[in-house]
């Protein structure tokens, strides 16, 4: 494996060398950054519906204005470039794409990821296109969403559409984002749109967006020539809260759920066991081959591992459990264990056997009384947090993992879902009131690591 010269090496990496063609990157999706809802004919997602709820989103905040990333894409590749950022992972909002979910293009929605694509190619940034980080059109909901069999045919002609406007310049493609994350809380926990929390609902989802997962990775290639097709899937380590027997088998289920029922459908072609007992009533002749395509790449978004513990009032009788109380914490409370990283990377190796893209992996921080900017950008935790989550990446590198590429999460702060803006996940700081963006150390930090990873210019690039 050629490797760099480390000499540049921020503090904390010093040691580190990773193949000249390892790919670094930053990633970033629609809904969180983007804003202009209601411009140039987007029509209404689910997440917009979900925060005009009372109680839903913390402060009530939305995604109406976000970063204004929609008008600001521009200074956003410029600050990518000054980063030495050499690919960026966005998302396309499919109710910016197709206002009603199906039907007819929206050409001013189009024309605007051309514009973002261009400009990220002329800046030699790599584009990745997610077509899916949760924004389902509402109109597509109100049929049914993903519990209607038919979502996967809306997904697949969406990503027809996609793929022939998009395909002549992005080549790396991934159908959805975080899978379990979205049905889990959305249809299980109810705490996402659609807010259910209902068996039947949940389990249908999860083989529909399956089925939508396959059928879009078919449209993809077949449209796209020399496409790199990947799906991203969170994976944390579930590990119990407590010795109690009941916690170790709620645990296990719970793994099913978050690692497990759609990357084994996926690349191994067959449900984890208590899933696929409980979803056969679901699944169609045909529906496992149709989900199982070839995969060239496994997106991985890790962040910590992940405690549970059974509760008899939760749909599935898990749900989350208390942390050890040695282990450090992020500023939002996640646990912060890098062993679990170097662990999940080695087998998802070892069960999968496809290179891995980390699409996600970052540091999430409450800065009080809210912003409190100083605090916010000398953020040492977050540099601290990233140095040892590379370090662990590089261990199970060395080790034989097969990880090709890190994208850290996020660019910018952003809108942060159920937490609004309240929590900052970004290298780039936000100020919201002029959507001024501010480079925090971590960024500086990310920059460095780059630059000193890059080739020497006496030495050619694999
Ligand atoms: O902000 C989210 C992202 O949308 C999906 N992965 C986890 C991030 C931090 O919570």
């Amino acid at each position: 494996m050629p490797e760099t010269s480390p000499d540049d090496a921020p503090p904390g990496t010093a040691a580190l060398a990773f193949p000249t063609d390892f790919l670094w990157g930053a990633s970033t999706s629609a809904y969180q950054i983007e804003g202009a809802t209601n411009e140039d004919g987007r029509g209404p997602s689910v997440w917009d519906t979900f925060c005009r709820m009372t109680g839903r989103v913390n402060h009530g905040h939305t995604g109406d204005i976000a970063c204004d990333h929609y008008h600001r894409y521009g200074d956003d590749v410029r600050l990518m470039k000054d980063l030495g950022i050499g690919a960026y992972r966005f998302s396309l909002a499919w109710p910016r794409v197709l206002p009603r979910g199906r039907g007819v293009a929206n050409q001013a929605g189009l024309d605007f990821y051309d514009r973002l694509i261009d400009t990220l190619l002329e800046a030699g940034i790599e584009p990745w296109a997610t077509l899916f980080h949760w924004d389902l059109p509402q109109a597509l909901d109100d049929l049914g969403g993903w519990t209607n069999r038919d979502s996967a045919g809306w997904f697949a002609d969406y990503a027809t559409i996609a793929a022939r406007r998009f395909g002549d310049r992005v080549k790396h493609w991934a159908t959805f984002n975080e899978f379990s994350v979205f049905t889990l809380f959305g249809y299980a926990f109810g705490w996402a749109p659609p807010s259910i929390s209902d068996k039947a609902a949940h389990l249908k989802t999860i083989h529909h967006v399956n089925l939508a997962h396959g059928d879009a990775t078919a449209v993809l290639r077949a449209h796209v020539p020399g496409a790199a097709i990947g799906a991203i899937h969170s994976v944390q380590p579930c590990r119990p809260s407590s010795d109690a027997p009941e916690d170790i088998a709620a645990t296990a289920l719970f793994n099913e759920h978050w690692n497990l029922c759609f990357p084994d459908a996926q690349i191994l072609g067959t449900y984890p066991p208590q899933i696929g007992a409980s979803i056969e009533p679901y699944v169609r002749a045909g529906d496992m081959a149709r989900i199982c395509q070839p995969m060239d790449w496994f997106g991985l978004n890790h962040y910590a591992p992940m405690y549970a513990k059974a509760d008899p009032g939760m749909l599935w009788g898990f749900v989350f459990g208390a942390l050890p109380e040695n282990l450090p914490r992020t500023g939002v409370g996640w646990p912060i264990d890098p062993s679990a990283f170097e662990q999940t990377l080695k087998e998802l190796t070892s069960r999968y056997r496809l290179p891995i893209y980390v699409t996600e992996n970052g540091y999430g921080s409450q800065t009080q009384p809210a912003p409190n900017e100083r605090a916010e950008l000398d953020d040492q935790g977050r540099v601290a947090y990233l140095a040892g989550s590379i370090e662990a990446m590089h261990r199970a590198l060395r080790d034989g993992a097969k990880v090709r590429g890190y994208f850290v999460w996020s660019l910018l702060d952003n809108f942060e879902w159920g937490a609004g803006y309240g929590d900052r996940f970004g290298i780039v700081f936000v100020d919201y009131a002029t959507q001024e963006r501010i480079p925090k150390a971590s960024a500086r930090w990310y920059a460095a690591l780059i630059k000193s990873q890059k080739a020497p210019p006496n030495r050619p690039k694999r």
